[in-house]
């Protein structure tokens, strides 16, 4: 029983189309719950039935496709990830773990090898957080983080909510498919930073997942003409947040214990001669201890947008949109995989993930692990991302025997 590599160069291929939103730089760019996404999980849809597995979508989008197990009162083993890319993403980030969960299954079949508890793999709506804030917006919903109101109730830019574009693609299934109770669960996905390539190593234990917090500055000074306003006479809203975008890099640079991120930043008429009243921007912070990102946001990097709100003479507010906490992953199963991958004399690794995903929520419901490929030149979420296959080989046999021993013996 082994996995085929080509054939999951040619589902990854399949996947990438630009048909499926995948870009003339080699990129991707599909947005959950767009047209993109409808027809990739069409694409899915069909290898879980040629797979003989019957695929079921719950109320939030998630397709889950289930292998019988000979036990099959026992709860599943699930593999899975996410269909849906940021714009200007890479042709990896979500897609190869899918790739692989169906490797695994394609794998077994093709073996026809049996396990005693059933195998499910997952395909997880909106995991970006690109479309639809926040990120890992329905595996939360299904672990209990999220009310299906307020998941539905998401928008996008243009104001179309989460359900109702849901819906429109088809895809809006029903709450009896959600995830039920389940053995443990698994993911493989690209590192999507610098650690193995760095390492020589071919596959990452992954120990957990950081703390995330997704804030939101808006900050407000007074609109004035740009020509006849002195520039001492100015309450710049766009030149404070300037200032504190510049705060927040300095602040995680010299602490050294949290990464700062703005990646989105909106003046408010934004146009040439209006001095911005209004500009919000968004703040990604990420760090492997709570305390440490409550004390920044309530102490270290409060006193410094104070400062500069205070020199530029404007007014902010800084709320706190989306909070998860550093997710360790269960240790049993750390332990089995990286046995396994020194059996087979793999190089490897443990690391944290700097990248959220759907499997810190899966841990909030059973043990769950991860295993990261290297990602070349460390780089993710940008059209050039690249993993080297023969160290996906490594991952994806790992994920094979580590599904497996799970699956046959259900104690992680
Ligand atoms: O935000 C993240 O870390 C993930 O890519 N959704
Ligand atoms: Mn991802
Ligand atoms: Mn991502």
């Amino acid at each position: 029983m082994r996995i085929d590599l080509a054939r999951m160069q040619r589902r990854l291929d399949a996947l990438t189309t630009p048909a499926l939103g995948g870009t003339p730089a080699g990129g991707m760019n599909r947005l959950a719950l767009t047209d993109a996404d409808r027809d990739a999980r069409d694409l899915f849809v069909a290898w879980l039935r040629e797979e003989q597995l019957d695929p079921r979508v719950d109320d939030f989008g998630n397709i889950y496709g289930r292998r019988a197990g000979s036990a099959p009162a026992l709860p599943p083993v699930l593999i899975g990830s996410h269909l849906d890319t940021v714009p200007g993403g890479g042709r990896f980030d979500g897609i190869l773990g899918i790739v692989a969960a169906l490797e695994v299954v394609s794998a077994l079949n093709a073996a026809g090898r049996e396990t005693r508890h059933p195998i499910e793999i997952v395909n997880w709506t909106n995991e970006e957080g690109a479309r639809f804030t926040p990120a890992m917006l329905a595996s939360g919903a299904v672990t209990g983080v999220f009310a299906r109101e307020w998941v539905y109730a998401r928008t996008d830019r243009q104001g179309r909510s989460f359900g109702d574009e849901l819906a429109r693609i088809g895809y809006r299934g029903d709450e009896s498919a959600r995830l039920g109770p389940i053995a443990a669960s698994l993911e493989l996905h690209i590192e999507q930073g610098p650690i193995l390539e760095a390492g020589g190593e071919s596959v990452g234990i992954v120990e957990g997942v950081v703390g995330i917090r997704w804030c939101r500055v808006t900050v407000r000074g007074q609109s004035a003409h740009a020509g006849p306003t002195p520039m001492t006479a100015r309450r710049d809203a766009m030149v404070a947040a300037a200032r504190m975008v510049v705060a927040a890099r300095d602040l995680a640079r010299a602490r050294g214990d949290f990464n700062a991120t703005v990646g989105d930043l909106t003046p408010t008429p934004g146009v040439v001669n209006v001095i911005p009243p209004v500009v919000t921007f968004s703040l990604d912070l990420r760090g492997r201890d709570d305390t440490t990102l409550e004390a920044v946001v309530a102490d270290d990097l409060r006193k410094r947008l104070d400062h500069i709100a205070a020199e530029e003479g404007v007014r902010y507010d800084l709320a706190v949109e989306w909070s998860v906490s550093p997710t360790p992953f269960a240790p049993a199963i750390k332990d089995r995989a990286e046995a396994l991958c020194r059996a087979r004399g793999y190089s490897v690794r443990r690391l944290w993930a700097g990248a959220g995903h759907d499997s810190q929520y899966l841990a909030r419901v059973a043990p769950a692990a991860m295993l990261f490929t290297p990602t070349i030149g460390g780089l993710s979420h940008c059209e050039t991302e690249d993993a080297p296959w023969p160290d996906i080989a490594k991952a994806a046999d790992t994920l094979l025997a580590l599904a497996v021993e799970l699956a046959d013996d259900g104690e992680p």
